[in-house]
C-alpha cells in the first residue's frame, strides 16, 4: 500500500499545516515544537498556520514556531508541500475541512469532539475510510488517552488486575461558566458548538470509559441542564442554546455500568477529570489535578494490607516516560499533546492506522446523541412529591 508518507521522498520532511490558533492551536503548536526533541519521529516542518485574521494569525505563527501564516485553508490543503493537516478550529468547521483535506491526500488530526452532528461525523468517517485505503491516515485528538497514568491504568485493566470491572465513575467538572455574567461565545450556541458541556467534556469522559475498559456502550440514559439560559452578547442578552451540565448512565457490553457527570458551572472546579474503576479484584482511581499519580488497590492482597497505593507514574518503564526526565521529575497537561503528535507521526511513518480513529470518534458522537435523546424524553422521569427537608 502506498501512503502520502511513502509516495513522497521519505527523506523529505512532512509539511504540517494547522488550522486554528486559539487555546487548542497553541497547545498543539507547543507539541509540534517540542516533540522531535524527545521522541524519535519522522522529520517534519511546521509549515503554515491558518486563521481568519491575517494580522493575528501572523503574530501567532511567529510565536508558535510556524514558518508562514495564511487565511485561506482551502488553498493551504491543496499545497504539495503540505502532507499533514492539524485541525484546531471550532467543531462546526471540522467536517468541511477534514473531508476536503482527506480528499486532497493529507493526513488529518482533528480536535475532539469529532463533529457537531452525527451526519457530519458519518461523512468524516466515510472520507477517512476512503483515504485510509489510499494510505492516508486520520485521528481524533482525545489527548487524555496520552496521560501516562491513564495509559498505565488501561494496561492494568487489560491484564486483569481489576478482575471483572463492575462499575466506573467518570466526572469532568469545570467552573469557567459559573459566573452568569460570563459572556456568550461560540461554545454556547448550538449551531457552532453542537452541544455544551456534553460535547466539550463528556466526550473526553466517555472516551476514557471506552479506552480504559476496551468496551462498547449498549444503553444510555441522560439528563442535560442549562442553569444560565441568557448571557451578555455583543448586542445585548442572548439565549444560551446548549447545556451547562450533563449526567449519563451507560450500560456496557461487558455488563459494567458507568456514570458520567460533567459541568462547566461547578464552582471551584477548574479542570477536574476524575475517574474511578471498580472491579472484583481491585480498583483504580485517577485525578487530572495530580496527573502523575495513579491510585491502585489490589483486592487480592491480604485484607490487613489492603488500601489504595499511590503509584508515581514517572518511571522510564511507564508509558511515554522513558523520553522525558529522570524518575520523579514530573510532567504536565501539555505533555499529553506531545505524546499525541508522537503517536500520530509514528503511525504515519509505519503506514498504520492511528487511534482514536474517526470511527472511534463517531462512536463517542453516537453516545453523546443518545444522551441528548434520552434527556429530551421526559416520559422516563418518575414524578414524586416529597416534603421539604427542614434545615438545622
Ligand atoms: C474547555 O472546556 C476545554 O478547553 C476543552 O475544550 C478541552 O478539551 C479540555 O481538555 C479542557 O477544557
Amino acid at each position: 500500500m502506498t501512503s502520502q508518507y511513502t509516495t513522497s521522498d521519505s527523506r523529505e520532511p512532512l509539511g504540517v499545516a494547522m488550522i486554528g490558533y486559539a487555546f487548542m492551536g497553541k497547545a498543539h503548536s507547543n507539541a509540534w515544537r517540542n516533540v522531535a526533541s524527545y521522541f524519535d519521529v519522522p522529520a517534519f516542518e511546521q509549515k503554515v498556520l491558518v486563521g481568519r485574521d491575517a494580522a493575528q494569525v501572523a503574530t501567532a505563527a511567529a510565536s508558535y514556531g510556524w514558518t508562514e501564516s495564511a487565511t485561506d485553508w482551502r488553498s493551504v490543503i491543496e499545497r504539495s508541500d503540505v502532507h499533514i493537516v492539524d485541525i484546531c478550529a471550532p467543531g462546526w468547521m471540522h467536517a468541511e475541512i477534514a473531508t476536503a483535506a482527506l480528499k486532497a491526500g493529507k493526513h488529518v488530526l482533528v480536535e475532539k469532539p469529532l463533529a457537531n452532528t452525527i451526519a457530519e461525523a458519518e461523512a468524516m468517517t466515510e472520507a477517512a475510510a476512503a483515504a485510509r485505503s489510499r494510505g492516508v491516515q486520520s485521528m481524533v485528538g482525545f489527548n487524555y488517552r496520552r496521560v501516562p497514568a491513564l495509559a498505565l491504568a488501561r494496561q492494568l485493566i487489560a491484564e486483569g488486575r481489576l478482575g471483572t470491572v463492575r462499575h466506573v465513575r467518570a466526572a469532568y467538572l469545570q467552573d469557567w461558566l459559573s459566573d452568569a455574567e460570563s459572556p456568550m461565545t461560540w461554545r454556547l450556541r448550538k449551531e457552532t458548538a453542537g452541544s455544551g458541556a456534553l460535547g466539550d467534556i463528556a466526550s473526553h469522559a466517555i472516551d476514557q470509559v471506552l479506552f480504559l475498559l476496551g468496551d462498547a456502550v449498549t444503553e444510555v440514559s441522560g439528563r442535560l441542564h442549562t442553569f444560565v439560559d441568557r448571557r451578555p452578547g455583543a448586542d445585548g442578552p442572548e439565549d444560551v442554546t446548549v447545556d451547562d451540565a450533563a449526567w449519563a448512565t451507560l450500560s456496557l457490553a461487558s455488563g459494567a455500568i458507568a456514570s458520567v457527570e460533567v459541568s462547566r458551572v461547578a464552582t471551584g472546579q477548574k479542570n477536574s477529570l476524575k475517574l474511578e474503576i471498580y472491579g472484583d479484584k481491585g480498583a483504580i482511581r485517577f485525578d487530572l489535578e495530580a496527573l502523575n499519580e495513579l491510585g491502585f488497590l489490589d483486592a487480592t492482597a491480604p485484607v490487613r494490607e489492603q488500601g489504595f497505593r499511590r503509584i508515581l507514574v514517572n518511571e522510564p518503564e511507564h508509558p511515554y516516560l522513558g523520553a522525558w526526565w529522570p524518575q520523579g521529575h514530573i510532567i504536565g497537561w501539555e505533555h499529553t499533546f506531545t505524546h499525541q503528535i508522537r503517536d500520530f507521526l509514528t503511525a504515519i511513518k509505519a503506514g498504520e492506522e492511528p487511534s482514536p480513529s474517526f470511527e472511534e470518534g463517531l462512536n463517542v458522537q453516537r453516545i453523546l446523541a443518545a444522551v441528548e435523546e434520552s434527556a429530551a424524553d421526559k416520559s422516563s422521569l418518575v414524578q414524586v412529591a416529597t416534603i421539604h427537608t427542614e434545615g438545622a
